[in-house]
């Protein structure tokens, strides 16, 4: 089922029916020099969570990757997760669902927790300036419920099918009017965080931080305030968050 994607972005926007992954796609492009494209797919048959993780993306949901050279420093980039996240998170409420985001790369149903969309951030730079961002997000859109992985809901299941080509569009709006602006992307972001004001346990490569989650920092370090202290912790570093 290919969707009619004539979107108006300040980005060009390539189309596929189906793709191995819109990311990898990304970084063909940006290694090729190319930049300031959106690849949309209806489709991915080997779609790629962090950490190696996998991404089910049936025919049916939002699969996007922007392709950027962005003037930031490596350790930036997680600020384009952040705004990605929100961007996401206002165009599902916008069509009626009741998000919010879980950090570091999550959009969540509020009320159960389920996941409705996933985000990846890859990059390749020098110390002081990247050479390109790809900000990839997997949207659970049209999609049914019983072809996602235990925990995770979609907007078909919520509230019915969504008009992908505006909902596309709203999150390439309000993507690219964040920009990289730190305190834009972080405002926006605490105001519909779920994970603030929770007791959390992140899990990390080094050991697992239990305690508050009180607020996150630019360019995207969640802080947690523990028994020994507070702590913070880099998204790349957070293998598994949970509430405790
Ligand atoms: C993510 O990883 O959540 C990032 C997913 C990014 C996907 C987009 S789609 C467009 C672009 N192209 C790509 O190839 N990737 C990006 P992570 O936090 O590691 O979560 C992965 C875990 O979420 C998996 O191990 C499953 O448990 C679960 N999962 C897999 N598919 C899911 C889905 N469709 N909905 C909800 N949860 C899912």
């Amino acid at each position: 089922a290919a969707v009619e994607y004539g979107l108006e972005a300040p980005y060009s926007v390539e189309y596929h029916d189906a793709i191995d992954s819109t990311n990898a796609r990304g970084r063909e492009l940006a290694k090729a020099g190319d930049s300031d494209v959106v690849v949309l797919a209806d489709e991915q048959t080997a779609g790629r969570g962090r950490l190696e993780r996998a991404w089910n993306a049936p025919s049916g949901g939002v699969y996007m990757s922007f392709v950027l050279r962005p003037d930031v420093a490596p350790m930036e980039a997680p600020l384009l997760t952040l705004a990605a996240a929100v961007a996401t998170t206002r165009a599902l409420r916008e069509a009626g669902v009741d998000a919010g985001i879980k950090w570091p790369n999550d959009v969540l149903l509020r009320t159960t927790g389920e996941k409705l969309v996933g985000i990846l951030t890859e990059m390749e730079g020098e110390a002081d300036r990247v050479s390109w961002v790809i900000c990839g997000i997997g949207v659970n859109a049209n999609v049914d419920p019983d072809t996602l992985p235990e925990g995770a809901t979609s907007v078909r299941e919520q509230v019915g099918d969504v008009d992908r080509r505006v909902f596309a569009q709203r999150v390439i709006e309000g993507f690219d009017s964040l920009q990289t602006d730190p305190d834009a992307i972080l405002g926006a972001w605490r105001e519909l965080a779920i994970t603030l004001g929770r007791r959390v346990r992140v899990e990390t490569r080094d050991g697992d931080v239990v305690g508050e989650a009180v607020d996150v920092e630019s360019p995207g370090r969640l802080v947690v305030e523990t028994e020994e202290g507070t702590a913070r912790v880099h998204a790349g570093d957070c293998e598994h968050l949970r509430p405790v």
